[in-house]
């Protein structure tokens, strides 16, 4: 059975976007008809599918609004959009707005619409705080017809937060395994004038706040006090000034490569050694799962979902929240341990093909759309 499924998702940079594009695109494959509907065009997106459409969401600036209604202008589309094309299931990725959205579309198009909310992270761990937001996330939760997020941890933190009654699934992460995987791209090292000694440690974010990138830095500076190395920093953002200020300071201008925002992410893990995530939030941590599956060993905080993601020891190590020198002298015990670095690169490659394969997960929510649809 063939389905019509809308996905709503932020089309920029960010993980929930990444995850919401490559869901369609492997639904896609798989023979169902997908209808993206967002503000642009979702980054990923970048080629053409026989049966993939995309619908763009504008919002007219008329003088009576004090705001533009985007959250009204994006209902409507979601209504129009359902209608016209007789979607079966409408995938949001957020509960605000884009669930509460889905909700008021259906009521539009009189009830038959199925909706599944994917939760992944900022709508709970930082809107869920807020009591103005909070009842409206537990609405969209709630007149949702399936919940899913994207570790344990958040659903548990959900469950916590929110008071909420809904069964939530976990579903992870997962990564398009044609493209994510290890590249013959050694000449990228001399582009970036790193030498054949120098050991490489990457960071790739957003730089919010919740990062915590500064933490990566002062970890890179005892990395770098034991033996050469560079550090590529890779995404910009909010915290990017204070970033480069402490770079300065530390005197690491020569050892840290600031690449901005990145399309080909699998060609800079390819040269990669290691990669420090340092989040004090995160409820997975898609960019872990990307550089694993190139074979990088990661090292991550132990909060959020991050300990579901970095088996310890194993895939890569986990460390204490704010301790920059348990991150460095973990990544240390990789970079200078060759037999230890190629057997955890082996172990992250085989994780993300056994815990987090994309069939699998994909499978998972079809499962949920066909339980919907046929329920
Ligand atoms: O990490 C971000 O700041 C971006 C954010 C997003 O909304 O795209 O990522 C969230 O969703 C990803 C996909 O499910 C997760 O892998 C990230 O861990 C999650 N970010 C946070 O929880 C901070």
């Amino acid at each position: 059975m063939k389905l019509k499924i809308g996905i709503v998702c932020y089309p920029t940079v960010g993980g929930s976007g990444v995850v919401a594009t490559e869901l369609g695109k492997l639904l896609a494959e798989k023979g169902h008809e997908i209808h993206f509907i967002s503000s642009s065009m979702p980054f990923r997106l970048n080629k053409v599918y026989g049966n993939i459409y995309y619908h763009e969401v504008s919002v007219n600036q008329y003088s009576v609004f004090q705001y533009p209604p985007y959250d009204l202008a994006l209902a409507s589309k979601i209504a129009e959009v359902a209608k016209r094309e007789q979607l079966d299931v409408l995938h949001a990725h957020y509960a605000v707005p884009h669930a509460v959205c889905a909700v008021l579309a259906r009521q539009m198009v009189g009830g038959k619409l199925k909706i599944v909310t994917t939760l992944h992270g900022t709508d709970i761990t930082v809107l869920g705080y807020d009591p103005s937001l909070s009842d409206m996330i537990k609405f969209g939760i709630e007149q949702s017809d399936a919940v899913t997020a994207v570790s344990n941890a958040l659903v548990r933190q959900t469950y916590e937060l929110l008071d909420v009654q809904k069964p939530i699934h976990t579903v992870y992460n997962f990564v398009d395994e044609r493209v994510y995987q290890k590249k013959n791209v050694d000449h990228l090292k001399k582009e970036y004038g790193i030498d054949e000694n120098e050991k490489v440690v990457i960071h790739v974010s957003n730089f919010r706040k919740v990062k915590r990138v500064p933490d990566v830095v002062r970890a890179f500076s005892l990395i770098r006090k034991q033996l050469p190395a560079k550090l590529l920093l890779v995404g910009d953002g909010p915290e990017m000034t204070v970033v480069c200020r402490l770079v300065k300071e530390l005197g690491l201008g020569d050892d840290v490569r600031f690449l901005g925002k990145q399309d080909k992410l699998d060609e800079l893990y390819s040269i990669s050694d290691v990669k420090l995530l340092l989040s004090e939030k995160e409820s997975f941590g898609l960019v872990l799962l990307e550089a694993m599956a190139c074979g990088v060993p990661c090292i991550g905080t132990a909060i959020g979902g991050i300990p579901e993601v970095i088996a310890d020891g194993k895939t890569g190590f986990l460390c204490e929240l704010g301790n920059a020198e348990e991150a460095a002298n973990k990544a240390l015990r990789i970079l200078t341990d060759q037999r230890l670095h190629t057997l955890m690169a082996t172990q992250a490659v085989q994780a993300v093909y056994e815990k987090f394969h994309s069939a699998h997960i994909v499978k998972q929510y079809e499962d949920i759309y066909f339980s919907l649809v046929k329920g």
